[in-house]
């Protein structure tokens, strides 16, 4: 297949665009390197050490012949974006292109503008070019959990049959989101249900939970082939975070009580789940929802798996519980499904047998490069 990955210079998207390739499929790569740029601005830096993204593609055209087109700009940019995909012709696009933190939206009033108009208006440029142009393509795109919030009740795949005075009815399930990030997919997802419906787009939403581990068969080939691992107080999710606060011997960060449970998965299964949504793309007119996670832990459950796994490499790790810079629940029932990526063939990585090989080890070989005074949160949700 030709699949465009958007967002592919990313964390997901690159080791996301090595993974296809190396399956045979025709790659190419759109991106605008906002991240990179992000990172700057923030003065942070993801903990390994990663090469520009013309020397990644030599170097994996180098190592394994196989070229990935490069196409650099904006989603938001829409001659670029079209000419590009009129250029690739795409049979799939994976869009993970889009400003991911939910702290950095969180900052003040321009960066909550700036990611939601990045967001929502760059998906819906690329919904579009689609009708216009591809309007056989299947849209594969990347939602979150954390639309769904922490309701009291089973979080189902996109969709809950509800019954009402006397009548059934089956909706798109409620959406409770914690942070302007997050309520940015939301948007997404109803602009992707309505461009299904109306114009007979056919298009997966991966309700992805929060991604751990550095490590892929393709990324770990080779040193200038290596992956982002985020580890600041802004871009830096729980359990990375964690892994490399222990190997730095920064105590964990934990945030209020840390019973706030959510859902995860490895970074191999995330490529995993790609290559499944795209050999089974939706109907025309379909708008489907998979819950694309693997485990669900409370933060607790997780400070407490690396403060083992470090404990058996000889480290010394403390855990600390900090006031919670965001407005949380932190005490909530959460029971999600995730049984359509594993009917269709998704055999998950557990924590429990990856920790050290997936973060930890790495998190060791790098610590050098942590500068730790980026590791305490600075973002606040409240208004004080
Ligand atoms: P990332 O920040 O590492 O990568 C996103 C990439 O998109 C960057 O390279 C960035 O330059 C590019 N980008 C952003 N805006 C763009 C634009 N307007 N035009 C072109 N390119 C643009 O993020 P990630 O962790 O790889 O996340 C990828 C996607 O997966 C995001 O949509 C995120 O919401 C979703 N997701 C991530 C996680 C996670 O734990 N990392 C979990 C659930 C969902
Ligand atoms: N947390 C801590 N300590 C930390 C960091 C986070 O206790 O050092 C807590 C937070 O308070 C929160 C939970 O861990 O309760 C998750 O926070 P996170 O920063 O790991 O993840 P989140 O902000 O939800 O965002 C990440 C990705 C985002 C993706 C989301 C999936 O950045 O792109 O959408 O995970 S989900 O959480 O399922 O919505």
């Amino acid at each position: 297949m030709r699949v465009l990955v958007i967002g592919g210079d990313g964390y997901c998207g690159w080791a996301t665009a090595l993974y296809l390739s190396n399956k045979g499929h025709d790659v190419a790569i759109l991106d605008n390197l906002v991240r990179r740029l992000w990172d700057m601005e923030l003065q942070s830096e993801t903990l390994t050490p990663i090469a520009p993204i013309q020397t990644r593609l030599q170097r994996w055209k180098d190592l394994t012949g196989k070229d990935i087109e490069l196409f650099i700009g904006d989603v938001n940019n829409y001659p670029f974006l079209e000419q590009s995909m009129l250029q690739f012709k795409p049979d799939a696009v994976v869009h993970f292109g889009e400003q991911r933190s939910a702290p950095f939206s969180m900052i003040d009033r321009e960066h909550a503008v700036m990611t939601q108009s990045n967001n929502v208006l760059g998906n819906l440029n690329l919904l579009y070019v689609l009708r216009d142009h591809f309007p056989e393509c299947h849209l594969i795109k990347l939602g979150t959990m954390g639309e769904y919030g922490t309701p009291n009740i089973d979080i189902e795949e996109g969709y809950i049959t509800i019954k009402h005075n006397g009548r059934e009815d089956t909706l798109p399930f409620p959406k409770s989101p914690g942070s302007f990030y997050h309520l940015s997919k939301v948007h997404d997802t109803h602009n992707i249900h309505f461009a299904c419906k109306i114009w007979g787009l056919r298009a997966t939403d991966l309700n992805q939970g929060i991604v751990y581990g550095v490590l892929t068969e393709e990324t770990g080939m080779d040193e200038l082939l290596i992956n982002r691992l985020d580890y600041d107080g802004v871009f830096g999710t729980a359990l990375n975070r964690f892994c490399i606060q222990a190997a730095v011997g920064h105590p964990l960060t934990v945030y209020g009580k840390g019973s706030q449970t959510r859902a995860l998965l490895d970074i191999r299964d995330t490529v995993r789940c790609i290559e499944i949504a795209c050999e089974n793309p939706a109907d025309a007119g379909e708008f489907r929802v998979f819950n694309q996670f693997t485990e669900m832990f409370s933060i607790n459950e997780l400070a407490m798996m690396v403060k083992k796994a470090g404990n058996t490499l000889g480290l010394d790790v403390e855990i600390k519980n900090l006031d919670n810079p965001r407005v949380e629940a932190e005490e909530h029932y959460f029971n999600a499904k995730n049984t359509k990526l594993i009917d269709l063939g998704l055999e998950p990585h557990l924590l429990s047998d990856s920790l050290l090989d997936s973060v930890l080890n790495t998190a060791i070989k790098y610590k050098h490069r942590v500068n730790k005074k980026q590791i305490l949160p600075t973002v606040s949700w409240r208004r004080d």
